[in-house]
């Protein structure tokens, strides 16, 4: 039995003798690269934050004990260590284990994460209900180098350095967000690693962790100078002294013994306490340590090389996006690219290479890079912004207020709209249509293919105004390319399919990355007998209403598809539209149903597998058309019958 194996709750982690650490370390990280080469997931972060992880769970009482973790992506060691190993294998599949944290699968699990910068204001959250109720226990926020980035971790601190309760903050320092860390701040956490006092301070840890003071220590005021003393060798940590916090650091983080002391010693300390620990991405497998932003997050791959297991043929929308944002920039200098601490995810690092003085890598501050794009666009540039639908989400006020009441041409282009697959409900980009679209003078579009996210991406171009395009996560359809990238009209759609001049069953009127399922299914229906015509809807917003038109003249009956919520969605317009119309009496009687995803919060699983249980495949739209066509379907859209959702606790055996 291996020493893992005996960890069934982080108490048994006592029972482990201190010097035999470092090898239940190695056997978490021999499990985690297993895991990861085999399923896929998040891995240099992970690897990092072993012996972290270790010493936290050992020294901190938890659950009891509140140990919040930020983003989640590192959580692997955690889940390990409380009592998901057996669960582990099933990492990231549909009806199995979580990538990130969430409160639905273990009470170890003290707050949800998946996007980044939210763990200070958490654990500050807990810290004052702890404070209300009258309960004593620790509460510690664990944050990376590149979540300190965001901006809402420096509100936290700022208010946590002034309500001054007890609270732990540990900054796990690995110089790396998913790509090399940026800006000011990670300059100067860098100088504080770099100095002369990091190198000292390393050959001295052992001595300068004797002079972390203990409350309840006899000599109190000894102590106090003691710490002073402390405090005067880490000059660098200043900036967190004048938020109000206690700064200890930086330690070596993957030295558990020396963790476990320090923790030991601030545990018993007042007040809000930052103890900045640094790691290294990846540690213990070389492919990983060399290349930290190859193996943040990986599909599965072979571990001796480090190739992935499958290669896709075709070109991804990323890519598509960026090669031709790269064309259009060839030819218009306003053109600048901002990404918010995502710039291999979203392409962008290709136009970096093009255009290294027109890209802006912003930190993970997606609210900056809204607000500093609508700058940009103010004073003449036009800046196009990609950013992950799922953390576009937090410039909403951004985009309403700086953008769009100016009327200001910033692009948008959202990667990853739809469903996401494996990382699950943080990152499915499946609310955007709902956030945009009630949006004056913001225009919303959607390509059904490659071909047409370019001359969309040049449509926004020639547009005066703000755009934004959403495009799905993973293979394009692989259709030839036009030479040169063409403004198309604005809110217009076409019809795909379906004689012009005879009557139709039904019309399938999709949205972007659900055309070509619509044609497929069309192809199907043709063969039972149903005749189907589809459109490609192309823009959200605003809904072509000649196209409604030109549809109702050939048919009764309608059915939208969108890889998006129904509530807020794209069908939901379409529908309202034909309302207003039917009242007005101008429209031809035709029903309508709508197909995208129901009102609740799609789980991890398979891109496909998820698309398949929602319907949103091309079988899934021939029965429901079917249905529908047959007068079987009195729904007014597709609701399955399973929940598409694997939330559940996970027990801990004590
Ligand atoms: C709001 C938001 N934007 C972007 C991301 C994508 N993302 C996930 S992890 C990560 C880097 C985090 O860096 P750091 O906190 O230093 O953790 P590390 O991976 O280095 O341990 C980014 C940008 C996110 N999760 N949330």
């Amino acid at each position: 039995m291996s020493r893992l194996d005996q960890i069934e709750h982080p108490k048994d982690l006592n029972k482990v003798p201190k010097e035999e650490l470092p090898q239940l370390a190695e056997e978490i990280r021999a499990v985690i690269l297993k895991t990861v080469s085999t399923l896929g997931g998040h891995l240099g972060a992970s690897l990092g934050a072993v012996e972290l992880a270790i010493a936290l769970h050992r020294c901190f009482d938890t659950p009891h004990d509140r140990l919040v973790w930020d983003t989640g992506h590192q959580a692997y060691p955690h889940k390990l260590l409380t009592g998901r190993q057996k669960i582990f294998s099933t990492l990231r599949q549909y009806g199995g284990m979580s990538g990130f944290l969430s409160r639905a699968e273990s009470e170890f699990d003290t707050f949800g994460a998946g996007h980044a910068g939210t763990s200070i204001s958490a654990a500050l959250g807990m810290v004052e209900a702890r404070e209300q109720k009258g309960e004593k226990h620790h509460v510690v926020a664990v944050i990376g180098d590149g979540s300190m980035t965001a901006g809402m971790a420096y509100e936290a601190l700022n208010h946590a350095g002034a309500l001054k309760r007890n609270l732990i903050v540990v900054l796990n320092d690995n110089e790396m967000s998913i790509s090399k860390n940026v800006g000011a701040f990670s300059s100067y956490l860098n100088r504080i690693l770099t100095g002369k006092l990091y190198t000292r301070v390393k050959s001295e840890t052992a001595t300068l962790l004797k002079t972390i003071p203990k409350i309840g220590h006899p000599m109190l005021k000894a102590a106090r100078r003691a710490e002073e003393s402390v405090k005067g060798l880490i000059v660098p940590g200043l900036f967190f002294e004048e938020l109000g916090f206690r700064y200890f650091g930086p330690f070596d983080g993957h030295e558990i013994d020396h963790l476990l002391t320090i923790f030991e010693n601030v545990k018993e300390l007042k007040g809000p306490i930052l103890v900045h620990v640094v790691t290294k991405k990846g540690k213990g497998y070389p492919l990983a340590e060399a290349n930290p932003a190859g193996f943040h997050g990986k599909p599965s791959f072979h571990l001796e090389t480090g190739h992935a297991k499958k290669k896709s043929s075709a070109p991804s929308y990323t890519g598509s996006f960026a090669k031709s944002l790269i064309q259009l920039a060839t030819d218009d200098p306003r053109i600048v690219a901002i990404t918010a601490a995502m710039p291999d995810g979203t392409g962008l690092n290709q136009f970096a290479n093009t255009f290294p003085n027109r890209f802006y890598d912003v930190g993970i501050s997606e609210q900056h890079a809204v607000t500093m794009a609508a700058g940009m666009a103010a004073d003449g540039l036009r800046p196009f912004v990609a950013i992950y639908s799922t953390f576009l989400q937090r410039g909403f006020d951004q985009i309403v207020h700086d953008v769009a009441i100016q009327n200001l041409p910033v692009v948008f282009c959202l990667d990853r709209a739809g469903l996401v697959g494996e990382d699950g409900p943080t990152h499915n980009g499946t609310f955007d249509i709902a956030y945009l679209k009630g949006i004056p003078n913001l225009i919303l579009m959607a390509p059904k293919d490659e071909n047409e996210l370019q001359h969309m991406l040049a449509t926004a171009l020639h547009l005066d105004q703000p755009v934004a395009i959403r495009y799905p996560r993973g293979s394009a359809i692989g259709v030839p390319m036009d030479d040169r990238p063409k403004a198309l009209s604005i809110g217009k759609g076409e019809i795909l399919l379906g004689e012009s001049d005879k009557t139709w069953d039904v019309a399938i009127l999709a949205l972007g990355s659900m055309v070509y399922p619509a044609l497929e299914a069309a192809a199907q229906l043709k063969k039972n007998g149903i005749t189907a015509g589809v459109a490609n809807a192309r823009f959200a917003k605003p809904i072509d209403r000649d196209l409604l038109v030109a549809l109702g003249k050939r048919c009764e009956k309608i059915v939208t598809v969108e890889e998006h919520a129904l509530n807020g969605g794209f069908g939901e317009s379409v529908l309202a539209i034909l309302e207003e119309e039917k009242q007005a009496g101008t429209r031809p009687a035709f029903s309508l149903r709508r197909m995208g995803i129901p009102d609740h919060f799609i789980e991890h699983g398979p891109q496909n597998l998820l698309r398949e249980k929602l319907g949103l495949d091309p079988e899934g739209i021939v029965r429901f058309v079917s249905q529908f066509v047959e007068n079987q379907n009195d729904k007014t859209h597709y609701a399955p019958e399973d929940k598409v959702t694997s939330s559940r606790r996970v027990k801990v055996g004590r």
